[in-house]
């Protein structure tokens, strides 16, 4: 579903830039090459491998002692709104997985255990700069995980922001395999009272293989009238407003939309003072739905998007498509 779009977006943007430092990393070492093996001018250009380790601009260095994790895949029955079981994939017995949250410049250890009956498994770090080998993505960046069978994700952390990682694997995300990953930079310039991950997901009663089949078979179809405005009236200490289900833009019609797991009716909820700098980092981890995230009338200072510091911006509301990743301060 629109996880696709999301990941092309995230991932695109790290390819690209990679590629950028790739292309410079290796004509240096190239020349340095030809004067240290010949002792005169640069060596003749000759057939290159497909792949050597002069490509690697960002190589695995084990490091000992990382911050380690320690991830279990597990297919277990959730039911977040209180309607009807389902089928879920959890890390951890955890809806959502447990939030990640690591400094800038630490090396972190995530050993994943594939717990599932009879189903791989992999882990994107959506954003995240890490070596090919470490992505996630199956039989792109390497095999998935199988069952029975654990993967040892290591990289050193070289940003800071929030960003989240996901399932990569079938529809895991869809129905609970996400979760918050935060990484706190050195020398933040944003105080807060209150620091708190807000992750935004849409939920169906129905399987999501089912859904995707029917998405499939009715293309040629006439999109329903777009429900945009999913979720608004975020409150502070007292919940969130009713979020109706509908069809939106992704023509999936969801019957309800969690806020860290939790449906309106039995909300997530983060106390306040008056006068308090709350810092929410909201994640759209949604499969297929934008959210409007407004908060009552408070004013919302947008400070990062998508893991980067932007010039503040003052807002009441703001769409998040799939995958976006905002910080506010309010
Ligand atoms: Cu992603």
């Amino acid at each position: 579903m629109a996880r696709r779009a999301g990941d092309s977006t995230g991932r695109s943007r790290g390819y690209s830039r990679r590629a950028v430092m790739r292309g410079g990393g290796t004509a240096a070492l190239a020349a340095l090459g030809g004067v240290a093996l010949h002792g005169q001018a640069v060596a003749k250009e000759g057939p290159r491998p497909a792949y050597s380790p002069a490509h690697e601009v960002d190589p695995y260095v084990p490091r000992p002692n990382p911050t380690q994790y320690d991830f279990s895949v597990e297919a277990t029955t959730l039911d977040p709104d209180g309607q009807k079981a389902m089928p879920g994939v959890t890390v951890n017995s955890s809806f959502p997985g447990p939030e990640i949250r690591v400094h800038e410049g630490e090396q972190l250890r995530v050993l994943v255990q594939n717990r599932l009956n009879g189903h791989p498994t992999a882990i994107h770090w959506h954003g995240l700069l890490v070596p090919a080998g470490m992505d996630g993505v199956p039989d792109i960046s390497n095999a998935p995980i199988a069952p029975g069978q654990m993967y040892v994700y290591e990289y050193p952390i070289r940003q800071r922001g929030t960003y989240w990682y996901h399932s990569h694997v079938g529809f895991q995300e869809q129905v609970g395999l996400f979760g918050a990953f935060v990484i706190e930079g050195k020398d933040d310039p944003v105080r807060a009272d209150h620091d708190a991950v807000v992750l935004l997901s849409d939920w169906l009663h129905r399987s999501p293989e089912e859904v995707f089949a029917e998405l499939r078979g009715t293309s040629a179809g006439v999109a329903p009238a777009a429900t945009a405005a999913a979720m608004s009236g975020m409150k502070m200490g007292g919940g969130m407003a009713a979020m109706g289900g509908g069809t939106d833009l992704s023509d999936i019609k969801y019957p309800s939309f969690l806020l860290n797991g939790s449906a309106p009716a039995k909300p997530w909820t983060l106390a306040a003072r008056r006068g308090e700098r709350n810092r929410l980092r909201i994640v759209n981890a949604a499969a297929s739905t934008y959210f409007r995230v407004a908060l009552d009338d408070h004013p919302l200072e947008v400070t990062h998007a998508d893991g980067i510091a932007v010039q503040p911006v003052t807002v009441y509301h703001l769409e998040a498509g799939m995958a976006r990743e905002f910080v506010y301060t309010t």
